[in-house]
């Protein structure tokens, strides 16, 4: 098995519905990762651990997700220099996800959250494998491959629109 590269982290088991789409890309890529749980508030020490030695892991990039009170991809990127790509998430103690969202967003000067959208993961996988295509030629030339099929399956959707209209009505150009 290869050493992961990756680390998909989430604050609770209810957060994998969302932070399994980070793992369905980094899959896609075939970029090796690992996933666990592991939570700031319940599991402080092993979330000081996992910091700690991320980077001798041989870990490159850190994914951490998390809701509500969402404090782990903040304290995890107090403790590694490794970048850490926070996804906040819609969870059963979010208000209304805004929450969750400042909370991983308004990091202060010196500890950088690149945090992507509310229940993000999808981009978060793909981010962390940009990151990792700066420095490696094969993982760049599949997000190569990546950007060129969505770019395909849109101008799909569009000859299909165009061809058959909306209701009937060309609305091609
Ligand atoms: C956060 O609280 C977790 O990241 C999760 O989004 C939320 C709810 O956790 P559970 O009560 O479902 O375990 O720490």
């Amino acid at each position: 098995m290869k050493t992961a590269e990756v680390a998909i982290i989430m604050g609770s088991q209810s957060d994998l519905k969302i932070m399994q789409e980070a793992a369905q890309v980094l899959e896609e890529l075939e970029i090796p990762f690992m996933l666990t749980v592991i939570s700031a508030h319940r599991t402080p020490d092993r979330m000081v651990e996992f910091g700690r030695s991320a980077r001798e892991k041989g870990l490159k990039v850190i994914i951490a997700g998390a809701g509500g009170a969402a404090h782990l991809p903040g304290m995890v990127a107090s403790l590694t220099n490794l970048p850490v790509i926070g996804v906040p998430i819609k969870s059963r103690n979010s208000i209304d996800g805004w929450d969750s969202v400042l909370s991983i967003l308004q990091m202060p000067a010196g500890v950088p959250v690149a945090t992507v959208a509310l229940d993000g993961a999808r981009n978060a996988g793909i981010l962390a494998a940009q990151i990792l295509g700066s420095q490696q030629d094969a993982v760049a030339t599949k997000l190569d491959t990546f950007k060129e099929n969505l770019k395909a399956k849109v101008m799909k959707s569009a000859d299909d629109l165009e061809a058959n209209g909306y209701r009937g009505a060309g609305i091609g150009f």
